[in-house]
């Protein structure tokens, strides 16, 4: 057996991730406490303390790690990240966007406090993000700091999320004549981008070399891509076990999905490769500090929700 693969075969992701979990949970709720003015702290704290996977925490942490620092340091990076995905998902939310009523089972922002204020807690949370990361962050030189913030700007940004999501919006009304290069360019800047931010951000504060970072960067784009190649997937098996009874998402809206354009069993032939590149660009590394980003390259491949 090759020793990556005996590294992580003795990983034990599940105590791993519940731990790191945990302390990330504690880590936000101190990071904002109840505060004025109540209403939009506490729209804020709904939506950031609601639960979630948690994975851009801590492969924000895990990068630090594996660089060789110290995993206190990319604290608040990795809430920042949090922050910002949460902020993302309240407003994608919202009636003008994606009108969803449910959220990490618990009814959606807006719902519960309006959407006026959803929208402010949403903005609230994005400004505290990078409030946070140049406050927070401590024994860190500031140029690393403000390199952070640079990274998660962009990442955000027209060139990051806001990109991905204002095509994803404005190629809604064409079906399945999307294609496969404008699919791509959504989930590169929907959900890569932040998973790519959430691990050069962590790589940044623990001192990695420009060589590091690349290999970091083409590790996370793989799991950021391969994410969302997964979720097309759920979504169209998902869709065939409940036929009959209410059609899946892929089906009623009739979007262009991974699937859709090159059927399920090419979909996991992609997945598969992208999950193995995300291995290989950490090929050069010890394979025991390695072994929670390979796990979680692996959570991605394997994922059921
Ligand atoms: C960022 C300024 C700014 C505005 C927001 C609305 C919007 C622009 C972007 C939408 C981005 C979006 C909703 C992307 C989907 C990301 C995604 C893969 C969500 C699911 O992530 P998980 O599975 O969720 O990690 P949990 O609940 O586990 O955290």
């Amino acid at each position: 057996e090759k020793p990556a693969e005996a590294s992580l075969a003795d990983f034990d992701f599940e105590k791993y991730s519940y731990q790191r979990s945990k302390m990330i949970n504690q880590a936000l709720d101190k990071a904002l406490p109840m505060a004025y003015p109540p209403d939009v702290v506490e729209s804020m704290r709904y939506s950031l303390l609601a639960g979630g996977k948690r994975i851009r925490p801590a492969l924000c942490l895990a990068a630090c790690e594996l660089v060789g620092g110290d995993l206190e340091k990319a604290i608040p990076s990795a809430c920042a990240m949090e922050m910002l995905h949460t902020m993302s998902l309240i407003h994608d939310d919202l009636p003008s966007m994606d009108n969803d009523d449910m959220r990490r089972n618990k009814p959606t922002n807006h719902k519960v406090y309006g959407e006026d204020v959803a929208i402010l807690a949403g903005d609230a949370l994005l400004a505290f993000a990078f409030e946070h990361i140049a406050r927070a962050t401590k024994n860190v030189p500031a140029e690393r700091v403000v390199q952070v913030i640079c990274e998660v700007g962009k990442a955000v940004g027209a060139e990051g999320l806001v990109g991905g999501q204002i095509v994803d919006l404005k190629s809604e009304g064409l079906g399945r004549g999307v294609g496969l290069e404008t699919l791509q360019y959504i989930h590169e800047h929907k959900t890569a981008a932040l998973l790519e931010a959430s691990v050069v951000s962590g790589a940044i504060v623990g001192g990695a070399n420009p060589q590091q970072i690349e290999d970091l960067r083409k590790y996370s784009r793989s799991i950021g891509l391969a994410f969302q190649v997964v979720d097309d997937i759920l979504d169209c098996t998902s869709t065939s076990e409940v036929l009959g009874k209410t059609a899946g998402k892929d089906l009623a809206t009739d979007k262009t999905t991974y699937p859709s354009l090159l059927g399920l069993e090419r979909s996991k032939e992609v997945a598969d490769e992208l999950i193995n590149a995300a291995h290989d660009a950490l090929a050069s590394y010890d394979p025991l500090k390695a072994a929670p980003l390979r796990a979680l390259a692996e959570f991605v491949r394997s994922r059921k929700n």
